[in-house]
């Protein structure tokens, strides 16, 4: 069968040598840190055939600090739909067929649309935007992403007077999301946004990392990614964005509702009722670091929440 890619792909540009000397990099750098152990199966296996995504505009909001190597990013990953360890998505996430692929917008707008994932692409000038990124877990990556502000596609299907919040859906099939079959969450993943966080031209519709094209394993072939909340909030794999006048059911709230609030902004002042979010290990660090509240991103974000009791809306 034939593998199609983004129509703004230049041929010569997928060039695997590049992943290659990436990854030479990382695995130095790894077995320096005596991390070999953690990511070393992993730098086994062949480089995937990545697409460029290519011209990137440098987009605002970036952090200057030093990028997770493009190994870990791919390889410590959660996306429960291929299991519940880190390396089951980078180990099982090929049998996502990331083509065709569209994502119906519905709910309260005013233009509802299906959109292919190749109009998407070219919906707005892609940007790289290196983010910050915090698991509720307790780790960090600072990640390069490619996409464009979701307010960009909301603008488009235009939302009415009603619309209050924003619900992402991620791809419902057992037979590409072998984890699936397992009911640690409820099937599809849900996560949501108030609207004004959605709009907030830090949250980004997301189609690459590094240059290329999402791998699987990290939410192919279009994600949200929202850095100042703990990274449940950034779904993977969307096909269906719904806008409602009321707060989505999320997977992680029905699951768990004491410890997964609809919020889950970044607050190293609220812990999680089973450990401290005080500190983080950024991946590839050997010591922990202070995590910064909304993950550094108060400047941007924090009047989103003024007269907000964060405490109780976590
Ligand atoms: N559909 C879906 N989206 C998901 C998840 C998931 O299990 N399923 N995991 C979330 C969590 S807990 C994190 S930390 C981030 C991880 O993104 P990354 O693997 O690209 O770093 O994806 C989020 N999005
Ligand atoms: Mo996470």
């Amino acid at each position: 069968m034939l593998i199609r890619k983004p129509s703004d792909v230049v041929p010569s540009e997928i060039t695997p040598p590049e992943v290659y000397s990436r990854r030479r990099e990382f695995i130095k750098s790894a077995v320096a840190l005596g991390l070999a152990a953690g990511f070393g199966s992993g730098s086994l296996r062949p480089a995937f055939a990545a697409a460029k995504l290519a011209p990137l505009r440098k987009g605002a909001f970036s952090t200057d600090e030093k990028m997770t190597p493009f190994e870990a990013v791919t390889t410590y990953n959660n996306f429960y739909e291929f299991g519940t360890g880190k390396e089951d998505p980078s180990q099982r996430a090929g049998s996502l067929r990331t083509r065709p692929w569209t994502v119906r917008i519905d709910g309260e707008v005013k233009k509802p649309k299906v959109f292919d994932i190749e109009e998407l692409l070219k919906l707005a000038p892609l940007e790289e935007r290196i983010y910050r990124m915090r698991c509720v877990e307790g780790w960090s990556m600072v990640i390069p992403w490619v996409g464009y502000p979701l307010s960009e596609m909301i603008k488009r299907v235009e939302p009415t007077g009603n619309a209050k919040f924003v619900e992402f859906t991620t791809l419902l099939d057992r037979q590409q999301m072998p984890g699936q079959s397992v009911d640690v969450l409820e099937w599809p993943y849900i996560e949501g946004l108030r609207m004004d966080e959605a709009m907030h031209p830090l949250t980004l519709l997301t189609l690459g990392l590094y240059g290329e094209v999402l791998p699987n394993q990290n939410g192919a072939p279009v994600r949200v990614v929202v850095p100042w909340k703990y990274g449940f909030k950034s779904g993977k794999s969307i096909v269906r964005i719904r806008f409602s006048a009321e707060m989505p059911r999320t997977s992680w709230m029905v699951a768990v509702p004491n410890e997964y609030g609809f919020f889950s902004n970044v607050n190293p002042k609220v812990d999680h009722p089973r450990w401290s979010q005080a500190k983080e290990r950024r991946i590839g660090d050997l010591l922990k670091r202070e995590t910064l509240m909304f993950n550094g991103y108060g400047d941007q974000v924090a009047s989103l929440y003024t007269g907000m009791d964060l405490r109780k809306h976590f």
